[in-house]
Order: structure tokens, then C-alpha cells, then sequence
């Protein structure tokens, strides 16, 4: 019984919000986990506070499976994305607990590692198809094997994925949502043209990605899909909501552009019939908002009998807790795809220091007891919370879409 005394909520704004769970055992060993919900922070910090940690206190650390299952089958309102983003940060913070009392890195426990270093995929982003395949000609010098390309749509002001700031892009960008507006015809249009250019470019030994955001209906899709397919691309994310889950048929019977989603997954639920049918190549599922790495695991499990992948979700708004949490988990599991790599700002790194590095496209979680990551508390305590929203999606006739 290692029991533990102590929950701790941490709040902290190094330039984004950081929702960041510290368990304390009796025996004074600490574990982080990652409560980050993008826009939706306090809701996480309340749930943690005022209805888990009272019943967290006292419980055996060890109890990892245990714990979880209290949580979520025990609840009677189960699921969601604050309830299962608060109930991550509990596993990510006993995992890391319990590396550190066995002193071996967290992926020793999920099995070991079955490859050399995890895979990555940087954003390369540009109001113009010139400027983005600059930027990713900078990411290809820099030694990644994949890259994601996002670029501006002529008459649009602003578009998803185009940032000012190249290397850290940040959605949540205002006190109140910010209005995008958004013309899917003029998406259409443009976006083979980005891919046929960057083929031209940067070759074909490089992998390229593209995120959709939602914005398309299925037969939508399934057009860009096709009109894509002479770039060969490693996928296209996101391509419709996935709330009906059968309107990936309509995309798959049209295309063979592979198909990743899961960012905003909270559950193996949100995908069954996805993985089952076999209509996706990748799930995009993270360790924060999908329940942690115990249920992230099944998750994997589940998705390797159907011959789909993991592509985790690592944007920003993913904090460094949670991209340690990842690679021990990407780089245990045999189904592991790519992983996105988004940096953060030099003062994130500093209130999180961590073990993980990147070197020739690949980041390795290290060898550190633990998840290898750590929370600064008295750096944390500098940078207090600020109200950050993501952005809406209009049409052109002032209609909402989805963002
Ligand atoms: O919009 O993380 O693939 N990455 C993404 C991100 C998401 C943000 C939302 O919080 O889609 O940019
Ligand atoms: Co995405």
C-alpha cells in the first residue's frame, strides 16, 4: 500500500494555460499528470477539485487499473471530455509514480520499447503555398521525416493552422472567441494545388500530412480525398465531425488517401465503429483527453486488431506532461504511426522541465524514473491563468460552421 496524502491542482500560463495534477504519496514521492483542456480549463480544475481529489485522497497509488475503473465505472455520469481529462491526469500522475518507485522509465513498464525513438510531424504553415513550403523546407533541413501543411485560402482573411508565430502556433488566441470565416469551395480549390506544388518541392522522401478541422461534409471529403491522391499523402485528419461515425463509409468507398481522427476523442466509444469497420488508418486519441494511458493502451490494443494506427494528437495546447506520457506510450506499443510534435515556447519548457529530446526526426522519451517530466512550482506560480478562447468558423452568408 503506498497511499497517497496529497492532490494538488496547478494553474499556470507560460504564455498558454497549463492544467497540471501533482499526486503526493506517503512516502513523499510525487507523480504529474496533464489536465489541459483547451479553453475549457477551470471546468477540469473544479471537476478535479471539488469532486476527485476527495475521493482520490487515501486510495493505494499502486492501485492504477483500480483507480481507474472507480472513476469511470463507478461514476454514474460518466465520460465527456472534462470528466475524462481529469481522470487522465490521475493515471498519468500514478504511472509516473510508480516508474519512480520501481526507478525504470514508464514505457519499461508498458513493455518495453519496440522501436528506436518516435517519430514526428512538424507544422509548417503560410498565408501563401510559397510560404508554406518554405517553412517546410526549414522543417526537412531540420531532420523531420514528416511534415503537416497548412496554408492560407484566397478570400479568406484567416484560415485554421496559419499562425503568425511559425513555430508555436496557438488557437486560443482571444478573451472572447475570435470569428474565422470559412468558404469550403474555395478550400476545395486550393489545397490540391498546395500539395502538387509542395510534391514538386520537397520530393517524395518526405511524408506529408494535412489537417481538415472538421470542415467538410462526408462527399466533400471524400473529393478532397481523391483530388489529393496523386500526392500520396501519410493522411488527411479530420476530415468530417465524426459524431455519426458511419459517415466515414462515404469517404472510404471514394478514396485511398488515408484517414486519421481522435484529437477530441474522449473514449474507445467515440471510435468503435470506426476501428471495427476498419474506415480509419490512424487514431489521433491522446493520453489527456481519452482517459490517460490505461485506457489509451486498450485503446491501441483494440485499434492493432483492425489494422489501424496511433497518430496522437501533440499540439500545444497538449502540455509537456502529457507529450512525455505519449512517448513512453508511442514507443511500447507495436501499432504506433507518427506522432505530432508541435514545440513549445522556451517558457513552457522552462515551468516543465523535461528528459525527452529530438533528434533526426525522432523524439525519445529518456531514461528518467518516471514519465521524465516535472513541474517548476514556483516558476509555475509566475505566469497566472488567463482567459483564453478557441476561435468559431462562419460562412460566407454569416452561418455558423464547425471550427
Ligand atoms: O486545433 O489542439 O492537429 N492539431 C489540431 C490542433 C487543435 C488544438 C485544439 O485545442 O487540430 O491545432
Ligand atoms: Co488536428
Amino acid at each position: 500500500m503506498l497511499k497517497i496524502i496529497d492532490a494538488k491542482v496547478i494553474v499556470t500560463c507560460p504564455g498558454r494555460n497549463f492544467v497540471t495534477l501533482k499526486i503526493t504519496t506517503e512516502d513523499g514521492i510525487t507523480g504529474v499528470g496533464d489536465a489541459t483542456l483547451n479553453g475549457r480549463e477551470l471546468s477540469v480544475v473544479s471537476f478535479l477539485r471539488d469532486h476527485m481529489v476527495p475521493s482520490l485522497i487515501g486510495r493505494d497509488a499502486h492501485q492504477i487499473e483500480d483507480i481507474w475503473q472507480f472513476f469511470y465505472r463507478g461514476s454514474y455520469w460518466r465520460g465527456g471530455p472534462v470528466a475524462m481529462t481529469a481522470l487522465a491526469a490521475v493515471d498519468m500522475a500514478l504511472w509516473d509514480i510508480k516508474g519512480k518507485v520501481a526507478g525504470l522509465p514508464v514505457y519499461q513498464l508498458l513493455g518495453g520499447a519496440c522501436r528506436t525513438g518516435v517519430t514526428v510531424y512538424g507544422h509548417a504553415n503560410g498565408e501563401t503555398i510559397e510560404d508554406t513550403i518554405a517553412e517546410a523546407v526549414k522543417y526537412k533541413a531540420m531532420g523531420y521525416k514528416a511534415i503537416r501543411l497548412q496554408t492560407g485560402v484566397p478570400g479568406l482573411p484567416s484560415t485554421y493552422g496559419v499562425s503568425k508565430d511559425k513555430m508555436f502556433y496557438e488557437p486560443a488566441d482571444g478573451s472572447l472567441p475570435t470569428e474565422n470565416v470559412w468558404s469550403t469551395p474555395a478550400y476545395l480549390k486550393h489545397t490540391p494545388k498546395l500539395f502538387e506544388k509542395a510534391r514538386e518541392v520537397l520530393g517524395w522522401d518526405v511524408h506529408l500530412l494535412h489537417d481538415v478541422h472538421h470542415r467538410l461534409t462526408p462527399i466533400e471529403a471524400a473529393r478532397l480525398g481523391k483530388d489529393l491522391e496523386p500526392y500520396r499523402l501519410f493522411w488527411m485528419e479530420d476530415a468530417t465531425p465524426a459524431e455519426n461515425q458511419s459517415s466515414f463509409r462515404i469517404i472510404r468507398q471514394h478514396t485511398t488517401t488515408p484517414l486519421a481522427i481522435g484529437e477530441i476523442f474522449n473514449s474507445i466509444w467515440d471510435c468503435k465503429q470506426l476501428i471495427e469497420e476498419q474506415l480509419i488508418d490512424y487514431i489521433r486519441a491522446t493520453a489527456v483527453h481519452a482517459g490517460g494511458i490505461t485506457h489509451l493502451k486498450k485503446l491501441a490494443s483494440f485499434a492493432d486488431l483492425h489494422h489501424v494506427r496511433t497518430g496522437c494528437h501533440g499540439a500545444t495546447d497538449l502540455s509537456p506532461v502529457c507529450m512525455g506520457a505519449a512517448l513512453h506510450f508511442d514507443l511500447s506499443i507495436p501499432n504506433f504511426g507518427v506522432q505530432e510534435y508541435m514545440r513549445h515556447t522556451p517558457e513552457t519548457d522552462a515551468v516543465f522541465p523535461h528528459a525527452y529530446t529530438f533528434s533526426d526526426g525522432m523524439l525519445h522519451p529518456g531514461e528518467a524514473p518516471g514519465l521524465g517530466v516535472d513541474i517548476d512550482e514556483a516558476l509555475a506560480a509566475k505566469y497566472p491563468y488567463k482567459r483564453a478562447y478557441l476561435p468559431v468558423a462562419r460562412r460566407l452568408d454569416g452561418s455558423m460552421h464547425d471550427w
